[in-house]
């Protein structure tokens, strides 16, 4: 086999690195071994290569510059938990929450399929840095793979190449993750993690979820254990910097389940009345948030990502018009539609598409022209309100946590804990109807704890005995929030407009953090004061807002008890403190009033 050293700074190998790509070589057999040093000449010799044979199909270069369109293979198109195991050495450690599998018997599995799997086909290795590369906060890893699609979205997505070689080096330790897009069958597909090992094994996809390595399966699976070993958090969060009329910028950290809108949240555009204020929104990411403590007790949060792998359907001039401006150039769209003139497209934009995702002439009765998890990959530095503190390696001071779903029914526009524990049982209990990111049904309700379902890589019980420790003597801990944008009227219409709308919510998160709202105690929480959204220049009639920040005792009653089943699925892990909460908050609903926790609670 050939092995391409054009980078003369890649001579000194980290043994271990060295000595892993022999194995995955020997064992998968490639034509060609590639190291890559993720430079531009590097990028366009793939396009290129892509587009020859047929992985990618230029778009129209004169109106999306450097734009080019991939077809994925139609049953390769979304995260397959089924599929996605986290193999610790012993069964309980996975959890419920987690599908297993002995660490020996998933290796052996794996090593059977990638047996010979790359012959006649080039292994390209991917050293990648999560977070900016000279941040204490960020984490390095190794992808090999077989996909130039994947190579190209790596680059996009993480720090990749040459400097993230160099920080292994110097570091000497990484994560390892093995990949082939196999034969796309869904009958030989598996997402193996072996959290011990710090080792990732994907097989038989090229969606991005299972194939960029970097993103869910490093940044989330794995680095939630590394998190837990090394005190840290490692959560599916997006980071956005709220500047107001006076230069301050608070930090918030919002987690919501996949295609709940954390893009548009990430890329806010504040209402009118609120940019004529000075008020502006700064993007620090969209997707992964890792936080650790600072030295002032506060947390610290570093988006590891370096791109965005948007969900396109729905992002619009209305939407988004951030996001659709970075999409303007430089951008690799998977599974959308094209227009006559060949310009990417799909539901929510203006025009016609005349070719739907899978290229064939558009029919409505074939279902929507773009898959409703295509996808647009695009470097962040591409938006127009990336913020540049997204570069700073010591990250930024988070002063809220928000946790939110797509709730039609119960849940309040917003509501604020008590303090963390209460915080994070919130975060624990939170839920959402399922939407199109995974496989699997849509529209039916399912608890996702912190937004981590499908990626907390160990224990749930274990993971949220994790953020309960993180309330201890000297930590100035952020405000915790649950926000529900998608509450429905009884005409089943939306009752808070959302998007930019919703920095009237954070405005007001704000106030309390800084101490400047009453705001309005419940048994649930705390809720804003009659008078204090900031309500401005909105159109909403008063029935939408009481029934958005009303208390349905006998709903919330019903709720506590269906938290409190979910949360015994977690037993004998689940901690006691979790559990004491959540009866704190059902005894505070049976009396109605607010009871102040005793000190052994
Ligand atoms: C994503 C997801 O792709 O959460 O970000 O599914
Ligand atoms: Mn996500």
């Amino acid at each position: 086999m050939a092995e391409d050293q054009g980078e003369e700074n890649m001579a000194s190998k980290l043994e271990a690195l060295q000595r892993w790509v022999d194995e995955a070589a020997a064992l998968t057999r490639p034509a060609a071994i590639h190291w890559c040093d993720g430079s531009e000449a590097e990028y366009q010799a793939l396009v290129r290569q892509m587009l020859a044979d047929g992985t990618l199909v230029e778009l129209n270069q004169q109106t999306h510059p450097g734009c080019y369109l991939h077809r994925s293979n139609p049953a390769d198109v979304a995260r397959v938990e089924h599929l996605t195991l986290v193999c610790h050495p012993e069964r309980e450690d996975a959890g419920p929450n987690n599908h297993w599998m002995d660490p020996a018997e998933a290796h052996a599995k794996m090593d059977a399929l990638f047996d010979g799997c790359m012959r006649g086909r080039t292994m390209y290795v991917i050293p990648y840095c999560m977070g900016p590369i000279d941040s204490p906060l960020s984490r390095c890893g190794v992808e090999i793979t077989d996909s130039p699609y994947v190579v190209a979205n790596m680059r996009i997505m993480t720090r990749m190449g040459a400097a993230a070689q160099a920080r292994i080096e110097r570091e000497g330790t990484f994560v390892k993750g093995l990949h082939s897009t196999g034969e796309l069958d869904p009958e030989r597909r598996w997402i193996m993690h072996f959290p011990a090992e710090r080792l990732i094994k994907s097989y038989g996809s090229g969606y991005g979820g299972n194939a960029l390595l970097g993103k869910k399966c490093h940044a989330l699976r794995i680095a939630s254990n590394q998190a837990r070993d090394e005190g840290w958090l490692a959560e599916h969060m997006l980071i956005v910097g709220i500047e107001n009329p006076r230069g301050e910028t608070h930090y918030v950290a919002a987690a919501f389940p996949s295609a709940c809108g954390k893009t548009n949240l990430a890329m806010l555009i504040p209402p009118e009345g609120y940019r004529r204020d000075g008020w502006k929104v700064w993007t620090v990411g969209d997707d992964i948030c890792w936080m650790r403590p600072g030295a002032d007790g506060r947390l610290y949060a570093i988006n590891p990502e370096a791109g965005f792998f948007g969900v396109a359907p729905g992002t619009s001039n209305d939407t988004n018009p951030n996001a659709l401006a970075s999409v303007a150039r430089d951008t690799i769209f998977t599974n959308v539609a094209v227009t006559a003139d060949n310009q990417p497209w799909w539901e929510g934009l203006p025009g016609t598409p005349v070719t739907d995702w899978q290229g064939r002439p558009y029919d409505p009765a074939n279902g929507p022209a773009a898959h409703p998890n295509s996808r647009f990959t695009v470097s962040a530095k591409q938006c127009p309100t990336w913020s540049e503190k997204a570069e700073d390696a010591q990250g930024v001071p988070i002063s809220a946590i928000v946790f939110g779903g797509r709730r039609p029914s119960l849940l309040p526009l917003v509501m604020e804990a008590q303090d963390w524990t209460h915080g994070v049982l919130m975060g624990a209990a939170m839920g959402s109807e399922t939407t199109a990111a995974a496989t699997g049904a849509v529209g039916v309700l399912r608890r996702d704890s912190m937004a981590m379902k499908p990626f907390a890589g160990y224990h749930y019980g274990d993971y949220f005995a994790h953020w309960l420790s993180f309330d201890k003597p000297g930590m100035k801990l952020p405000k915790v929030f649950h926000v529900n944008w998608f509450r429905k009227g009884k005409d089943g219409k939306f009752l808070w407009p959302g998007f930019g709308q919703n920095l009237r919510v954070l405005e007001w998160m704000i106030a309390r953090v800084e101490g400047k709202a009453r705001g309005e105690q419940t048994a649930i929480g705390t809720l804003p004061a009659p008078g204090e959204l900031n309500l401005d220049g909105l159109d909403i009639d008063a029935a939408a807002l009481d029934e958005l920040l009303a208390v349905d005792t006998a709903g919330w009653q019903a709720e506590l008890a269906a938290i409190g089943e979910y949360l015994e699925g977690f037993a004998p892990r689940l901690p006691e403190r979790l559990r004491q909460e959540r009866r704190r908050v059902a005894d505070a609903l049976d009396g109605d009033v607010v009871a102040p926790r005793t000190a052994t609670a």
